[in-house]
């Protein structure tokens, strides 16, 4: 990439947004809505400081800081005391914002992409930055799906295309064998993508669609939340706690449901894949459908591995980035789509739609690869590898396309339902 091709991916980052936020009201900006959000104007003034932090003052010298010090510091300030800060209006947020900027493309003038610091090396550092704006705005996102008052006004720029008719119920099956998982990207990807290894692989079989809403009904109509023994000790548990009965933002219509994305209410559409599920439900509708939930690593090979190359490729249809054309993705269409609607949205193994429109819960604890290196600072994956957060792939209609890609992994506790989260089934085969 070139300077000039790095400035206007962070133009057009801070259009979006600029683009998210702008319907709203100062109110809006400031209250904390949910104690698991932050304040949206916090999250402004830290995706500022994240980027002047890493594009300005540890381009100077060594690293000094994985976060800023003070007000933006998650650390420092965890998500549920945010309300109480002393933030600023949006006015001196976007002053601060462009004061930080120009001093970014300042320094930028000056950097050297063919060096051996792996920060720069090919813009590493600023790809860095980018993906941190993108995955705030899905943050921000979930935050506004959340929000008091009233709802969001979401500016809805195009409808996902209408879906081919296929069969639901399909499958696709992986014979077995060795596989390349992760990357060695060091353009864009994250220190716990890398590096790729090669795994033997059992073989399995993997639904061909997402978890349809269609689908989730039935588990519902058969007293899914109610059989003690389709659930974990530990989703009985949450269960039991949270006494939910279906989907999140999930209302009850007549005898049937309706659900709220935004500032639309639709009833619930079964061709829709489900929805602001969490782990503890994704594993019981599995347990329910006589399946379970594929490990990340299953998932990888059935979103990129390619037999034929014998490789993994970036994304399922090939190795062209995502585009809203490709999947659905990119936050602007405010929905999900039904299985088959984007035509190119199929990987070499045949499954649809493993990237965009609902993140991917799969059955893997948020752990680092054989081989993994911390890079460039540990509390991006570092500090939470371990046995509390469960892995989720391929992202949502509210991720930006450059933040997601076959061997991208997210990460939540499995009680979360804020986040645009369903899920597929496999089994063994
Ligand atoms: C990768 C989505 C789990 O939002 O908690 C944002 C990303 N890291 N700022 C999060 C992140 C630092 C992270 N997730
Ligand atoms: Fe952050």
């Amino acid at each position: 990439m070139t300077r000039e091709e790095i400035a206007a991916q962070l133009e057009e980052a801070r259009a979006r947004t600029l683009q998210l936020v702008e319907p709203l009201c100062d109110e809006d900006l400031r209250v904390q809505h949910d104690p698991l959000m932050s304040p949206i104007i916090w999250d402004l003034g830290h995706i500022a400081h994240f980027e002047e932090l890493w594009l300005v003052r540890n381009l100077e010298g060594p690293i000094e800081f994985s976060e800023m010090p003070g007000l933006y510091n998650p650390f420092e300030n965890p998500r549920r005391v945010r309300g109480a800060l002393q933030l600023p209006t949006l006015e001196e947020c976007r002053v601060l914002m462009r004061e930080i900027r120009s001093r970014v493309l300042e320094r930028m003038s000056r950097v050297r992409f063919d060096t051996d610091d792996e920060l720069l090396r090919d813009g590493y550092v600023y790809s860095m930055v980018l993906q941190h704006e993108y995955q705030h705005n899905e943050t921000i996102l979930q935050t506004l799906q959340l929000k008091q008052g009233m709802p969001y006004r979401a500016p809805r720029a195009y409808s996902p295309p209408s879906p081919a008719s296929v069969d639901r119920s399909t499958t696709a099956r992986f014979g077995g064998g060795r596989v390349r998982i992760g990357t060695n990207d060091r353009s864009a990807a994250y220190d716990n993508e890398r590096p790729q290894h090669e795994i033997d692989l059992a073989p399995f079989s993997i639904d061909v669609f997402q978890v349809s809403n269609g689908d989730y009904l039935e588990f519902m109509r058969d007293g899914g939340y109610d059989r003690r023994e389709l659930w974990s000790d530990a989703g009985w548990a949450w269960r039991n706690e949270s006494q939910v009965n279906a989907p999140k933002y999930w209302m009850p219509d007549g005898d049937g449901w309706c659900m709220r994305v935004m500032d639309k209410v639709t009833s619930v559409d079964s061709e829709l894949p489900v929805c602001h599920v969490c782990y503890y439900e994704a594993e019981a509708f599995a347990r329910f459908a006589g399946k379970r939930l594929p490990t990340e690593l299953e998932w990888e090979v059935a979103a990129g591995w390619n037999a034929a190359t014998n490789r993994m490729q970036s994304f399922p249809w090939g190795d062209e980035p995502a585009t809203p054309d490709r999947a659905n993705v990119d936050q602007l269409s405010f929905t999900t789509a039904p299985g088959g609607a984007y035509r190119d949205n199929w990987s070499p193994l045949g499954c649809y739609g493993m990237i965009g429109d609902v993140w991917e819960w799969t059955s893997s604890d948020f752990q680092p690869y054989p081989g993994y290196r911390t890079f460039p600072y540990p509390e991006y994956s570092e500090m939470f590898f371990g046995n509390e957060y469960k892995v989720l792939r391929g992202g949502s209609w509210a991720t930006r396309p450059g933040a997601v890609r076959n061997s991208f992994r997210n990460w939540d506790y499995p009680i979360r339902r804020q986040i645009f989260a369903g899920f597929r089934c496999a089994r063994d085969d």
